[in-house]
Parts: structure tokens; C-alpha cells; sequence
């Protein structure tokens, strides 16, 4: 079936232009007016739930919302025995963010299932639009695929910025916290389906629409402080301080120096609040993330080595202390070969180039990866943006998605009957 034309019937240009058109009113969304900025379990996510309601009701789906705030949609197969594919992304966004980081690979689901219509499948489809992937509110990610894996237990006591925890965020947003077990997906899962854009510059760069992935890079996510002595302005000597800024100032330089001198290593600074901030008081303390990533475990962990043990020396130096705390760990991730090997037929199918790439940013099926094979698609970033208001994707792009997804599924079914 990879090769059999697709329904030419299908104005595939049509889908690809309400497919952004529900992101776009999906953008409207959003707790902060003005920008798109939606967070783990906001009031924003009613809104979001309910236009993706619209679609899968249109094409007969079945939807719940689970206790981990996770959209649920599912498409039942007539088979007896019938294993499930997992097709998803996360509806959660950064702040200011685009309208297509996430929210995209859920419309684009909805899209692939209306392509097939009544298309029997020999394999269930569960859709999941993830209710939090960005860490953004609590500060740690994926808590919507750790609920569908059944590891959001151990993250109920984690609080956010006003010290409230997960547990009763979930119970203010009207979920039963008492169902976040139920949540984990039990059934026979034949593998996980992620569609995303890739927020980088590498497809653009070589005229490419769409790409496997290969592998999502490992990466560390980390709270540091640096405390020294808050002091007046004026009246201290240089020779007398013990500034945090400058000392936290250092170690963000080396950060930037290491990253740039180690081939595919990332190191980033997002956030940074010098303590008390005024402008004429010494900061006595800074706190600070710092993000690391590489596609090989050993190069991003021997380099956290290296900054965490110079931070050390930089605090010493200057009559600082220095504490760090690990927010999150998640290892390089490998997509499973068999899947991405038929993504890469229907891609070629297509007339697209097969080779994959590798992720530079983590996506759910990192967390799905560890427990079932995962395989993702990229569409191009146009400019190579994510994480900004002017993040974009093309219509012709998101065609071929929708081309490439409905071969994906096609050529899974041929797997499936074959078994
Ligand atoms: O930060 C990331 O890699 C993803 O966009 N959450
Ligand atoms: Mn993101
Ligand atoms: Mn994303």
C-alpha cells in the first residue's frame, strides 16, 4: 500500500489548510491575551480541548479527558486482538510561544485519521494531545506522557512558583487526582507516532519539507545558585565585594565557550534573577537554569561535569558558595529502526529524501520511546524559529505531512494483517 496512489479524491491542500486553521484558533487560547502562552492544566486548555472536540466529533472519534489533563481521542479497529498506535503531541506551550510547537502533531492526527475515513485498520489509533511537555509551570516536563507511561506519581508534591503542587492543580482544574493511575495506557501498543516541526534550521537549510528522526538528543535540565553578599552600591569596594552576578556572569560565558568549542553540544541560559534586584544593591544571590543537550550521553554529562566542578572554582575564587539542583535527566533517545524505516518508504513514496536526522529538541515521544518503539516526522521551520510568536510552518509542508502520515498508517496496516 506505500506505493498505491493515495485518494486523489482528497484535496490534500484543503485538509492542509484547516489543519492550520484549528492551530490558529487553538493560538487563540491562551492565558496571557496577546501572546500564546498556555500551561500545564490553565483555563486555556478548556478552550483548546473542546475545538479538537469538534474535529474528532466530526469524524466519530470517541474523546475523554484523562486525570493528568491529557486529551484522549480514539479510533476502535474492527480486528479481534487489535494492538494500538499511539499518535500524539502536547497542546502546552512556553511563553510567547508559536502556534504550532505541539498543537500541530495533534491536529496533524486528526488530519491523518480524516484522510483514511472509513478505512478499516487493522490496529486501534489512540490520539493524545499531552497536557504538559514544556516544564514551563512546575518546572519539570512531560508530565502528561510520564501520566500515559504511569511515572507521574513521584512529580504529585512538586510545586510551582506559588507553592501550589501538581496534585492540587490537577484537583483545581476539576480532575480526580485519585485517577492519575488510570491514566497509563494498558493496551497492546504497537509503537508511537509524533509529527512535529523541527524548530531548527536544518531542513530549511537543505531545501527539505519533512524528515524522519533518527534519534532525540539527551539533555539536562538544572536550577543553579550562586550566593555571595548583597551590599550598597556606593559605598563598597570592588576589592571588598562578593557579587553573585558576576561570579553566575562567568560561569554563563563558559557555558556559551564550551558549547561552541564541543561539536553538537547545546548549553543555554533561559533564566537568570539576580537577588534582591535593585539597581543599587550588590546582588547577594543569582539563580539561574542552565539546559544541556548532545545526541550522546557521555559528551553531555562529561561536559555538566566540567561546568558544575569549574562553577566550584568560580564561587571559590570570589568568596561565593555555589549549589546546583538536577530538574531533569532524560538520556538520548533512539527512534525505533522498524518504524522509521516505513516512515522512510512513505517518505520516498512521496519523492521526499529518507534520511533522517537527529532532534536537538525533546519531544513526548522521548518518555513514550522508553516504553514502546516511537518514530517521529519533522516539517520545516521556516527560519529555523520555535519558542517566538513568529514560529511558522508552510501549507505545502503540512500537505505533505498529511501525504506522508496516511502512507505511514497504510503501510502500517500492511505490517499489522502481515503478523
Ligand atoms: O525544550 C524542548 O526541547 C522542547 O521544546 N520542549
Ligand atoms: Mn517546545
Ligand atoms: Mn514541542
Amino acid at each position: 500500500m506505500t506505493t498505491s496512489p493515495l485518494p486523489n479524491e482528497l484535496d490534500w491542500t484543503d485538509l492542509a489548510g484547516r489543519t492550520l486553521a484549528c492551530c490558529l484558533e487553538i493560538a487563540a487560547c491562551t492565558e496571557e491575551p496577546g501572546r500564546i502562552t498556555r500551561t500545564f492544566l490553565c483555563s486555556a486548555m478548556r478552550g483548546t480541548h473542546a475545538r479538537l472536540d469538534r474535529w474528532a466529533a466530526s469524524l466519530g472519534l470517541q474523546t475523554h479527558e484523562d486525570a493528568a489533563g491529557n486529551w484522549r481521542a480514539t479510533r476502535r479497529s474492527g480486528r479481534p486482538g487489535a494492538r494500538t498506535l499511539v499518535i500524539g503531541s502536547h497542546l502546552d506551550s512556553v511563553p510567547n510561544a508559536g502556534a504550532y510547537d505541539g498543537v500541530l502533531g495533534v491536529v496533524l492526527g486528526l488530519g491523518l485519521l480524516e484522510a483514511l475515513g472509513d478505512t478499516p485498520l487493522p490496529y486501534h489509533v489512540e490520539l493524545v494531545g499531552f497536557s504538559e511537555e514544556e516544564g514551563v509551570r512546575f518546572g519539570v516536563p512531560f508530565i502528561g506522557s510520564r501520566a500515559l507511561i504511569g511515572t507521574a506519581q513521584e512529580l504529585l508534591t512538586v510545586t510551582d512558583a506559588q507553592g501550589k503542587t501538581v496534585a492540587q492543580a490537577i484537583i483545581e482544574y476539576g480532575l480526580d487526582v485519585a485517577q492519575l493511575a488510570g491514566a497509563q495506557l494498558k493496551a497492546d501498543v504497537l509503537g508511537y507516532f509524533e509529527m512535529h516541526i523541527e524548530q531548527g534550521p536544518v531542513l530549511e537549510a537543505e531545501g527539505r519539507s519533512l524528515a524522519a528522526v533518527s534519534a532525540i538528543a539527551g539533555q539536562s535540565r538544572l536550577n543553579l545558585t550562586f550566593t555571595g553578599k548583597a551590599n550598597h552600591a556606593g559605598t563598597t569596594p570592588m576589592s571588598l565585594r562578593r557579587d553573585a552576578l558576576t561570579g553566575a556572569s562567568a560561569l554563563v560565558l563558559a557555558a556559551e565557550n564550551l558549547a561552541r568549542n564541543t561539536p553538537g553540544l547545546v548549553a543555554t541560559v533561559g533564566a537568570l534573577r539576580p537577588l534582591p534586584g535593585a539597581s543599587n544593591v550588590i546582588p547577594g544571590e543569582v539563580q539561574l537554569t542552565l539546559d544541556i543537550r548532545h545526541a550522546r550521553d557521555e559528551v553531555r554529562l562529561g561536559a555538566l561535569d566540567e561546568l558544575l566542578t569549574l562553577a566550584g572554582q568560580i564561587a571559590e575564587e570570589r568568596g561565593l558558595s555555589f549549589a546546583h539542583e538536577l530538574r531533569l535527566e532524560e538520556h538520548a533517545t533512539p527512534m525505533d529502526p522498524g518504524l522509521t524505516a516505513l516512515l522512510g518508504e512513505a517518505l520516498e513514496a512521496e519523492g521526499h529524501v529518507a534520511a533522517p536526522m537527529v532532534s536537538g529538541a525533546g519531544h513526548d515521544a522521548m518518555l513514550l520511546g522508553q516504553v514502546w518503539p516511537a518514530s517521529m516526522l519533522f516539517l520545516r521551520s521556516p527560519g529555523g524559529l520555535s519558542h517566538h510568536p513568529d514560529e511558522a510552518v508552510r501549507e505545502e509542508d503540512v500537505a505533505a505531512a498529511l501525504r506522508v502520515g496516511t502512507r505511514f498508517l497504510r503501510r502500517l496496516a500492511e505490517r499489522e494483517e502481515a503478523r
